[in-house]
């Protein structure tokens, strides 16, 4: 059985399966940002619950890596010593998790995805990003949601590290998209020219993910 068989294996992954198979959750209907601050179908949390595939990979600072590779001019590997010498940024944001739940005010502190794309420098061809997690998960998202001014590569929740069940020691955070797309335990981030599915995108979730139409699954 392949790694990402036993994964899709899971209780939870199952039904979120069926669930993108039936359009669960799906209501209809459409707010905005500006006026609203839940999207349409959430409903808002306290705590912040925990989903993955089930398997919470354990990755020592000393041997942890980020990998840029694809379509920029200056493919880079960073350790967790040279990774912390990058720019350090705190962002304040609400996220969504497809599955319905909403939190808000999370307080994120580590890279911002604009100074990292500063020091990689994609190319004009790069117009998504593909990345992929010490689990084996995998997410796409346009370079251009990558680049968002809110979006970070966290390492700090409410200024303590991260845990590992929430994708410590580092973890991306694109708060404007579904949570899905906000890879915990991120590894490598390669940029690509057209754009490629990641896990729950081929398992009947949406390429794009944005909470405020409700685009939970692939069709709609
Ligand atoms: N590496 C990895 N990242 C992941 C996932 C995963 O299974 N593996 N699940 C995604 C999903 S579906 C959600 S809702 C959020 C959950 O993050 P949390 O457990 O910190 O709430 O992580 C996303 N990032
Ligand atoms: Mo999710």
């Amino acid at each position: 059985m392949s790694e990402e068989q036993t994964q899709a294996d899971s209780k939870l992954t199952t039904s979120k399966r069926r669930w993108a198979a039936e359009g669960k959750f799906l209501t209809g209907k459409i707010s905005r940002p500006e006026t609203e601050r839940l999207p349409p179908g959430q409903h808002l949390v306290k705590n912040w619950p925990v989903l993955d595939l089930g398997q919470q990979p354990h990755v020592p600072l000393d041997s942890w890596r980020l990998d840029v590779r694809g379509l920029v001019e200056n493919q880079t590997t960073w350790s967790w010593k040279t990774f912390q010498r990058l720019e350090q940024s705190k962002k304040v944001s609400d996220i969504h998790c497809v599955t319905t739940w909403s939190r808000y005010d999370n307080e994120w502190q580590g890279v911002a995805t604009r100074d990292l794309l500063d020091l990689v420098m994609p190319k004009p061809e790069a117009h998504f990003v593909l990345l992929t997690s010490y689990d084996g998960y995998t997410t796409n998202v346009p370079l251009v949601d990558f680049a968002a001014e809110d979006a970070i590569l966290a390492t700090h929740w409410e200024g303590q590290p991260i845990t590992r069940e929430h994708g410590g020691p580092m973890r991306l955070v694109i708060p404007h998209l579904y949570f899905w797309k906000s890879a915990k335990w991120l590894n490598r981030i390669e940029f690509i020219a057209s754009d490629q599915a990641g896990f729950w995108e081929r398992n009947g979730y949406s390429m794009y993910g944005d909470p405020w139409i409700e685009q939970r699954y692939s069709d709609d």
